[in-house]
């Protein structure tokens, strides 16, 4: 059955969400704090990107299914998909999601469904947003069903995910799952595993745990492998053969909203026994130095003096505009720390997202003595060494992603390192 649904946060999750709800024939308000956001989507302008995202949109504003506005409408569905970042001391800030709840009380009724998507430290449906649903005097669970149907989509694939990803679905009461399942239905084609909301939090807490602690992992093993004349990602691969094993991969650090993020709430939660986690997020937020300080020992080794060197990618990862939580801009920073000249580069980022301490141009490798590649966007992977060589003032490309082709760079006349990867 066709629902009115209403989300709060128009971001990386809840744009797409309220998209794909409209596409699917529901009728979607979509609530956002910021009114130039919420100008934008009214007139099809996007400011994410993401593949399918703007035909989607077009095809949701143009069929007067999705409306959008900066505050919330009655409804029979309300779905909260507002950021959970940390604070500067790693505990969990919640404020966003406590007051997106505040934010739907005047609005919900008797029989109304209330779902969070946000990824959120285990017990927050409970103990943030339940005291303030009661507030609308009705019963939670039995009067006004409240579940935690976590995101699970990776940036760059949204739509796919969305629709073949499993989800898993936390209710507070079993009726409060079972609505939630009957609504996800209408697109997901993944299996619908329900559980209560407080299990479901931590479902998808261990989930982006699991992946940090398996990439520190990769980190440990490619500085071990960097100490001994050994090629990791050749290791790495070798490895994957075993039936049992996926060890990932490493880089220049750990970026993104949720996996750079997600393990302080375990940590914030229980740190007695978050030992491994604890590490692991330490392990990941030391790549940018421990890749600055590489590409400033290359530089030394050579006796290049003031060197400028062009950082191509700030995006946390290939082929996205999101910068958040980008290990990037910290290499940036350490790198300037040690006296190097930088000129950063991202075709995917808008000028105006570049934070201070970085410079954009277009022209990065001009007089640049070394390249250091963060991110594996495709315009870098196929990028032509013997351009890149004319304008720059010696020939040095250091590959934090093992994502250019070594043989092309090395004809070209280039000095190639890669991370992790100490053979000669
Ligand atoms: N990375 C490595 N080595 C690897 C894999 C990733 O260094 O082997 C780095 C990436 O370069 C990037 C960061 O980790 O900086 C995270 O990238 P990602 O692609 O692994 O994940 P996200 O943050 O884009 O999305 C994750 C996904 N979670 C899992 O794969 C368990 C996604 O499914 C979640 O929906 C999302 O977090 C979320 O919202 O929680």
């Amino acid at each position: 059955m066709k629902k009115s649904i209403c989300v709060v946060g128009l971001g990386y999750i809840g744009l797409p969400t309220s998209v794909m709800f409209a596409n699917h024939g529901h009728k979607v308000h979509g609530v956002d704090v910021n009114a130039s956001v919420v100008h934008n989507i009214g007139n099809k302008i996007l400011h994410i990107e993401e593949d399918g995202l703007q035909e989607r949109l077009n095809e949701a504003i143009d069929s007067g299914l999705l409306t959008v506005a900066t505050t919330p409408v009655k409804a029979e569905v309300f779905i909260i998909a507002v950021p959970s970042p940390i604070r500067e001391d790693k505990s969990a800030n919640l404020d966003y999601i406590r007051n997106a709840t505040a934010a739907i009380v005047p609005y919900v009724e008797k029989g109304n469904l209330v779902v969070l998507e946000s990824t959120v430290p285990p017990r927050t449906v409970q103990d943030v947003m339940i005291p303030e649903l009661v507030k609308s005097g009705l019963t939670i669970g039995e009067e006004l069903y409240v579940s935690h149907s976590p995101e699970r989509v990776i940036p760059g694939k949204v739509f796919t995910e969305l629709i073949t990803n499993d989800r898993i679905i936390g209710g507070v009461t079993e009726q409060s799952a079972q609505l939630t399942t009957d609504l996800y239905r209408s697109f997901v084609k993944g299996d619908m595993h329900e559980t209560d909301a407080t299990t479901a939090e931590l479902v998808k807490v261990m989930e982006n745990t699991y992946r940090d602690v398996n990439i520190a992992l990769a980190n440990e093993l490619a500085k071990i492998a960097g100490n001994i004349g050994v090629d990791v990602w050749e290791a790495i691969r070798l490895a994957n053969f075993h039936p049992r094993v996926n060890v990932h991969f490493p880089g220049p650090g750990v970026g993104g909203h949720c996996i750079a993020v997600d393990p302080w709430f375990l940590v914030e939660l229980d740190k007695g026994n978050a030992q491994i986690i604890n590490l692991a997020r330490q392990t990941n937020d030391g790549m940018p130095s421990y890749t600055a300080q590489l590409t400033a020992d290359i530089l030394k080794a050579k006796g290049i003096e003031h060197p400028k060197v062009a950082v191509l990618g700030l995006a946390f990862k290939g082929n996205i505009d999101d910068m958040r939580e980008s290990p990037s801009v910290d290499v940036v920073r350490e790198l300037k720390a040690l006296d190097l000249d930088v000129i950063a580069y991202d075709p995917h980022i808008k000028t105006d997202n570049i934070p201070e301490q970085t410079q954009v141009e277009g022209k990065a490798l001009d007089n640049a003595a070394a390249i250091v590649v963060l991110t594996n966007h495709d315009e870098f992977t196929t990028m032509d060494p013997e351009e890149a060589a004319k304008c720059m003032s010696s020939k040095i490309i250091i590959d934090t992603k093992n994502c250019i082709d070594r043989t092309k760079w090395e004809a070209a006349g280039f000095e190639v390192y890669v991370l992790g990867n100490s053979k000669q």
